[in-house]
């Protein structure tokens, strides 16, 4: 059987995350979205193949990626780069972060399947309406909801949805629907809807880097001291140190706490739970970094606090550069996605920087801000509104 990863999504959502890497490349621990999709495909299937953009071709060699078609956007577009002669093949969405049983159950299941799986927000997804484990109908996004049950990005099909989407229409947002596909296919036949109640998130919106990092070290991270520990660090609860990693004398690490190859902590770091520090970061002297991703070749060099956030490759923050995680009326924290305020469902919700981003000493950056990538902030400023990518705040 062959897997189909559909991973050429804009990623818009995700910004300014997105500006610098393709979404299926968000860090997890160690790895990223994509790769541990396509290791878990990898067990029960013979080939994967990934749809994806350019900058994802020239990024990831791990398994064939072909580009999506130009002109059409869209899941159902991206699948239809490819035609597939197989009386079943597997679709899944590549910004999904789930475990292996979600794979076991659709490779077994007999004929077209969909995998639903329970959420407590059912009416931010497609909501699927079934009788028994007959599929009726995904519908999107509906204020009213059925069911919580929802579409799994998780799909076994059949060759005749080719041909299904050869007919689509676009949907108001223009764009050529997978679930659309789905819909015409469940009216003509058989589709069957397999509930997963294990992992499953989606990573859409960019406080779901931290959620699914934090889900994955709660399920999966194990202590090991792998890199250079001195003995005079503290390390409490599971900590995971990579090879070449170096943790100097004075350093508290609590963990789950990830720590990638070549990174450097202290002296004198303070590592609080559900922090992942990507690989050749540099943590060092009286740093505090909690529930915070930094992903490659971060700078926290002295004196910096970091609480919930997510800090992009090669961003330097300067000395007494503080990112605030609380409000004073500890109300949830708003974020602006594509230009209208959304609630994070976090108290405790920092920033979001970009990569390449610099701060000059004793900077703040309030909570829920956005820091667009290569942006660079003058010495003192206090910043309480989004910042534009390549913008001097002065
Ligand atoms: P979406 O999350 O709907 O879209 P997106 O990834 O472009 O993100 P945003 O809305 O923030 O811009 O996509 C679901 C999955 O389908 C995701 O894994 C990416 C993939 N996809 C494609 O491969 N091609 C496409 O044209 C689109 C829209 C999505």
């Amino acid at each position: 059987m062959k897997a189909v990863v559909l991973a050429a999504g804009r990623g818009e959502r995700l910004e300014p995350i997105t500006q610098t890497r393709p979404k299926p490349l968000i860090p997890l621990m160690g790895t990223t979205l994509l790769e541990r999709i396509v290791n878990i495909l990898k067990r029960y299937v013979d080939q994967v193949i990934v749809i994806g953009n350019q900058e994802l071709r020239e990024r990831y060699f791990e398994t064939t990626v072909i580009q999506q078609r130009p002109g059409a956007l869209g899941t159902a577009a991206a699948l239809s780069s490819l035609r597939l002669n197989e009386d079943s093949f597997l679709v899944v969405y590549g910004d999904l972060l789930f475990d292996e049983g979600a794979i076991s159950k659709v490779v077994d299941a007999p004929g077209n399947t969909i995998l639903g799986v329970k959420v407590s927000n059912p009416s931010n997804y497609g909501v699927i309406l079934s009788s028994g484990n007959k599929l009726e109908k995904i519908i999107e996004k509906p204020q009213n909801p059925p069911s919580n049950i929802v579409n799994g990005g998780i799909y076994k099909l059949s060759s005749e949805v080719f041909s299904i989407i050869d007919k689509l229409l676009p949907s108001p947002r223009n764009e050529l629907e997978l679930t659309d596909a789905i819909n015409v296919l469940a009216s003509q036949t058989k589709v069957s809807v397999l509930i997963h109640d294990g992992m499953w998130m989606d990573v859409g919106k960019p406080w779901q880097v931290i959620e699914a990092n934090k889900t994955v070290m709660d399920a999966e991270l194990r202590t090991e001291l792998k890199g250079k520990v001195h003995e005079d660090v503290k390390v409490i609860g599971k900590v995971f140190v990579e090879e070449t990693a170096e943790v100097k004398p004075g350093t508290v690490i609590e963990g789950p706490a990830y720590i990638g190859s070549g990174a450097e902590i202290g002296p004198l770091a303070h590592i609080r739970p559900y922090t992942v520090i990507g690989r050749k970061s540099k943590v060092g002297s009286f740093v505090e970094v909690k529930e915070t991703v930094l992903m490659e070749g971060v700078k926290l060099p002295h004196l910096n606090y970091v609480g919930d956030s997510v800090v992009c490759e090669e961003v330097n923050l300067g000395a007494g550069t503080i990112v605030a995680n609380l409000r004073f009326d500890e109300s949830e924290v708003k974020m602006s996605i594509k230009g209208t305020k959304v609630s994070t469902g976090r108290r405790k919700m920092g920033a979001i920087i970009g990569g390449y981003v610099k701060t000059g000493i004793n900077v703040s950056i309030l909570p829920g801000v956005k820091v667009g990538s290569r942006a660079i902030i003058y010495p003192g400023r206090i910043v309480n509104r989004d910042v534009e990518s390549g913008e001097v705040y002065k």
